[in-house]
Formats: C-alpha cells, structure tokens, sequence
C-alpha cells in the first residue's frame, strides 16, 4: 500500500522547508511523490521542490480542502499511474484544513501515516486566533514547534502550552460519539523542519479515524478568514536593495510574501520567502518568467495599493497602466 503524509500548517511556518530537508534527509532511498497546494497564483514552492524532487505536483489557485478536492484526487490519481511512489507527501496550503485531504487520500486507497503540523514557534501569536489555525492543530496527530533557532527555551515552553491548549480545544471529535478521533498526538521540536526519523516511522498510525469519516462536513473556510492575495509585477531594471525596500515597508497586514524576481545586481532570478518579518532568497537558475511578487495577508487589497503607488516598480495588473 502506498504511504502518505499530510503537512498542515498556517502561511510561513516551514512546511516546504521541512518537506526539503526533512525528507531529502530520510527518505531518498524511497520513490517519493511530492504534492503541493500552493496558496498563490503561481508555482513558487513547487519550483523550489522541483529543484529537489522531479515527482511535484502543484496545485494552485484554491484550496484543496475546498474547492480543489476533486482536482487533488484526480491529481494524486495521476501521480500514482505515472510514478507509482512508495511515498507520496502532501503540503496543504497554509489556509487549509487537513482533515478533508485526509479524507480524500483514504478515498484512494492511500495509507496515512501521519497528520503533521508544522507551527511557527516565533510566530504563532500572530497567527494563533485564526480558525483555520487552530483546526489545523485539532486535525493533526503530529506536531512539530519549528523555527525553534528564532526562541529562547523559555519562550518555547510557553508556544508549547500555548499549542497544547489548542490541541485540546479543537481535536477533532467524532460527531456521534464526542470522543476525540486521535487517541494520542506526538509534539516534537525542529529547526528548518528537521525531526528524528521516528516521526516519519508511521508509530502514529491512525486507523481509529476511519468511522468518522461519514459524519464529516466541512465549511468553505477561507472567505471568513479573510486571508487573500494580490499578485503585483515589477518592471525591469530594478536592484537588489529595492525588493529589500519593498520588504522593509510592507503593511503589518501583509504577513507573507513569496516572489520571484530578477535584480540587476544579482547573476539570477531570486526566489524570495518572507513570512512575518523573517525573509530568506534562493538563487534560481533557468528561470526566465516576468518578475512577480504574491503579498498574502488578511484584507489587504488597499495596503497593496498603497505599496504599489509607493514604489513606482511595482505593478498590480488591474490597475496597470500600460505606456
Ligand atoms: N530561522 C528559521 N527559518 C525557517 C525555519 N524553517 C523555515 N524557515 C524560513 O521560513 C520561511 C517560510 O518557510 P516555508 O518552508 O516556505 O514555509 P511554508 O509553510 O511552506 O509556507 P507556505 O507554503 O507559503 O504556507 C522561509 O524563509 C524559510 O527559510 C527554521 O526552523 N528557522
Ligand atoms: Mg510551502
């Protein structure tokens, strides 16, 4: 049977990050099939995957817990007829649940080996009231506090208690009996996602999830969450320092950036990671794509405006005026 795991988890927190390191680290001696729901109009995490793994599939625009459920099934379908993996890991966007994708893969036959959610151990104050946050942590049997470089080991006994609280408020429960569906859920530490071995060893099976799965509904979350996106293109021409200058001014609104752009003083194009204030640039090469930026952020479409009006480089289509 092919094995699978889930990686949850808010905008930012390390989910591509672990998938990188973490499964390069243990698994590449296994046929491993990458998906990846990116939240964002263009491929930016499954770029940074391919570079790793030549099995991603991307899916965009959507949520696959949502609107994308059957375009993920028949996605996973492919993936399997194509490449057929021992191993097949899938990271949701950061605005989805994951027990919905949990669902689906059981659909196809795949075993779950795990639910695991990656939280962002500096930042989960700014993230922890959003709900969907929050079920992300309730619908998870795996926890890993990463970015734990960026916390002192007091402030990370205070995110773990903070997580447990709300591991015990929103596991997830089974609607008929009220028990909670996970009997047990591990928490471990990480740094740029990288756990023991034992994580992945599958000691967290979650066969007891099988009778809820009827009973399930799921709400559309993303609209009431508020979380969106706007794309903006810059010009040609600009440097290095004014991608920093966007970076350095964006809006406490916007919390996550991804890009891919091209500075004149840098040999090739820069995939750009910005979440919460933190940012980190990969070097890509063979990419040739207009320069783009994706600002992600709750209710942000004035405050991208306002970016764009600041800095005259940067270009939201709709308002784009063509010389
Ligand atoms: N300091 C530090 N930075 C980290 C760690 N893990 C990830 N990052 C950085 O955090 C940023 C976001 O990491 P990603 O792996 O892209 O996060 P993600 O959860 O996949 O993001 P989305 O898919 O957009 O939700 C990147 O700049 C990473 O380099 C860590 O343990 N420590
Ligand atoms: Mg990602």
């Amino acid at each position: 049977m092919i094995q699978s795991f889930i990686i949850t988890g808010f905008l930012g927190v390390g989910k591509t990050t672990m998938l990188t390191n973490t499964v390069k680290k243990y698994f590449s001696d296994k046929k491993v099939a990458i998906v990846v729901n990116e939240f964002g109009d263009i491929g930016i995490d499954g770029n940074i995957l391919s570079n790793v793994y030549s099995e991603v599939l991307e899916i965009s625009e959507g949520c696959i817990c949502c609107q994308l459920a059957e375009e993920f099934e028949s996605g996973v379908i492919e993936i399997i007829n194509k490449y057929n993996p021992e191993i097949i890991f899938v990271e949701t966007s950061g605005a989805s649940e994951p027990f919905p994708i949990f669902l689906s893969l059981q659909n196809l036959g795949v075993s779950i080996e795990g639910i695991i959610c990656v939280v962002d151990s500096k930042n989960i104050n700014s993230y922890k009231d959003n709900s969907t946050a929050k079920y992300q942590i309730g619908g998870s049997n795996i926890i890993v506090l990463n970015k734990t470089d960026l916390v002192s080991h007091e402030e990370l006994e205070i995110v773990k208690q903070d997580v447990i609280a709300i591991k015990e408020e929103y596991n997830i429960k089974n609607n008929l009996t009220g028990k909670s569906i996970f009997d047990r859920y591990a928490l471990n530490n990480s740094e740029q996602g990288l756990v023991k071995k034992e994580v992945f060893q599958g000691v967290y099976k979650i066969d007891e999830i099988i009778g809820l799965a009827k009973d399930y509904k799921h709400e559309s979350h993303t609209a009431d969450d508020s979380i969106t996106q706007k794309v903006a293109y810059l010009k040609e021409g600009i440097q290095f320092s004014d991608i920093e200058a966007i970076l350095n001014n964006l809006p406490k609104s916007i919390y996550r950036v991804k890009g891919i752009v091209k500075a004149l003083d840098v040999p090739n194009h820069l995939a750009i990671n910005y979440s919460f204030g933190d940012t980190s640039y990969e070097e890509l090469e063979d990419y040739k794509e207009q320069s783009i930026m994706i600002f992600i952020g709750e209710s942000i479409d004035d405050d991208v405006k306002d970016l764009c009006s600041q800095f005259d480089f940067l270009n939201m289509p709709q308002f784009s005026i063509k010389k």
